[in-house]
């Protein structure tokens, strides 16, 4: 009693032991490749306490993010809905004259109504005009920027010459609140990104320590232009990316040490992963794949599979690797079991993984997955580790020389892809197609192609879905 009576005199939180609703924490980097952190097989650099952080909780060999480019897989992580069912694809243009729907309910929201705290640092990307902002979709606090750190009047390099092929952009803001607060003009701003948010983000949690809160962090790194702060630059054997993934490990560590700083460790449910694969044409600037085929911009595993690392001291068995399939929309149904949030309203594709975090093996809490991309294509469709692609025109990264030192090198955007069936078991690769082989398999994943074009459609074959929601739409467009 004297102990308590003291701490609390100090100022210690001794409030957290009484606390019940656990805090989420959820970190998102962009376009971390599935082969970017020292525990999924990087090897130039150290990602310790990342690497940590998987041998303290869990870590999944099978996690897709909801589609393969930044803003359609950010509405599938907030909203539990595989983007194209809520109107979402792509990656949204600065003035972007759609969003996510006010209809929508985000994991902020769901939260936030159950008596959280919110806060977003880092990249929105849905939607910048002021109705689609973050404090219009249940965060009560936002600092960062609302579009991609490329979208910006600046070229690949760091200057602005008269034939700059970015001049259509406009000056790229650092939003607090709803009005930007700055401007990020030069590669050197870029470099503070990482320090800014990871800073925001340690006071956000020290002033809530008291209270249950949402923190998301969707940090804009590694996505180009790459930039390390002075402290970190040099550091790797792999050059400036190696550098910015340390020091985005460091920032993971930052606040993983405040947590237990706070005595918040037990309590608090932290979370990391990447919206999609590594933009592989960058070249040296860009991620690792781990060897999957292809990589951002695609259906296959390169494009879509990203690492997941979960810990929660005390709540969650540790040093698991897990390989059953989830996706970022299961993080919605899972944190509002968790926090005994309700469900929205409207119907989602997420479902509760709370099993596999436990460490069943046994577990099959999703059995599929519709691998959808552009504005409505299904291209892929997933049914354990079977995996049948449709034919289709996509991206491909093969056969182009990458890019150098932040430029990019071409690529191919309507490569035919044909129609192939893949056992990711023995083929993570995606490389033998055995749809002869397995013709009951092939007629199987035929089956799920043809319920998903029933549900939400089809644009490769021309099926208008039964249940497509519309995306938000701006006030004056
Ligand atoms: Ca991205």
């Amino acid at each position: 009693m004297k102990k308590i009576l003291l701490l609390a005199l100090l100022g210690l939180p001794t409030i957290s032991f009484a606390q019940k609703k656990p805090n989420i924490i959820l970190i998102m980097m962009d376009d971390l490749g599935y082969g970017d952190l020292g525990v999924y097989g990087a090897s130039q650099y150290q990602t310790p306490n990342l690497d940590k952080m998987a041998k303290e909780g869990v870590r999944f060999t099978h996690f897709l993010s909801a589609q393969a480019v930044c803003s359609a897989s950010r509405a599938g992580l907030l909203t539990g809905c595989y983007p194209n069912r809520i109107g979402i694809a792509g990656a949204l243009f600065p003035n972007s004259k759609v969003g996510i729907d006010a209809e929508e309910e985000t994991i902020a929201e769901l939260l936030k109504a159950n008596g959280y705290r919110t806060g977003i640092f880092g990249k929105w990307h849905l939607g910048d005009r002021k109705e689609f902002l973050p404090l219009q979709h249940g965060f009560d606090e936002y600092v960062g920027i609302p579009y991609s750190n490329d979208m910006w009047p600046v070229n690949y390099d760091g200057t602005r010459p008269e034939n700059n092929p970015k001049k259509i952009h406009p000056e790229l803001p650092l939003i607090r609140g709803n009005e930007p607060a700055s401007y990020i003009k030069t590669l050197d701003d870029q470099a503070q990104i990482t320090q800014i948010l990871t800073k925001e983000s340690i006071q956000f949690i020290e002033k809530n320590k008291a209270k249950p809160f949402f923190l998301y962090l969707p940090n804009p790194m590694p996505h180009v232009p790459i930039n390390a702060s002075a402290a970190f630059k040099g550091k790797s054997k792999q050059g400036l990316y190696g550098d910015v993934m340390m020091e985005m490990d460091w920032s993971v560590g930052q606040i993983l040490q405040t947590l237990k700083r706070l005595h918040l460790a037990e309590n608090t449910l932290v979370i990391f992963t990447s919206d999609n694969g590594p933009w592989q044409n960058f070249g040296n600037h860009a991620g690792s794949t781990g060897g999957l085929r292809e990589a951002k911009g695609t259906s296959f595993e390169g494009g879509q599979r990203v690492p997941f690392i979960v810990q929660w001291k005390g709540h969650i068995p540790e040093g698991q690797v897990q390989s059953g399939l989830a996706s970022n929309i299961d993080l919605l149904p899972t944190i509002c079991a968790i926090t005994k949030s309700p469900l929205p309203k409207k119907k989602i594709d997420g479902v509760n993984i709370q099993s596999l975090l436990q460490g069943n093996t046994d577990a099959e809490p999703r059995k599929e997955f519709y691998y959808y991309y552009r504005t409505n294509n299904l291209e892929a469709v997933r049914k354990g580790t079977w995996k049948l692609v449709f034919a289709h025109p996509g991206r491909t990264h093969e056969g182009f020389m990458p890019g150098q030192d932040g430029f990019p090198g071409p690529l191919r955007e309507d490569f035919p892809f044909k129609q192939a069936l893949y056992d990711l078991r023995r083929d993570p690769g995606e490389r033998y197609d055995v749809s002869e082989k397995y013709p009951e398999k092939l007629a199987e994943l035929q089956t799920l192609g043809n319920q998903a074009r029933a549900e939400i459609g089809d644009d490769l074959l021309k099926i208008k879905g039964s249940e497509n929601r519309a995306a938000g739409k701006a006030l004056n467009p």
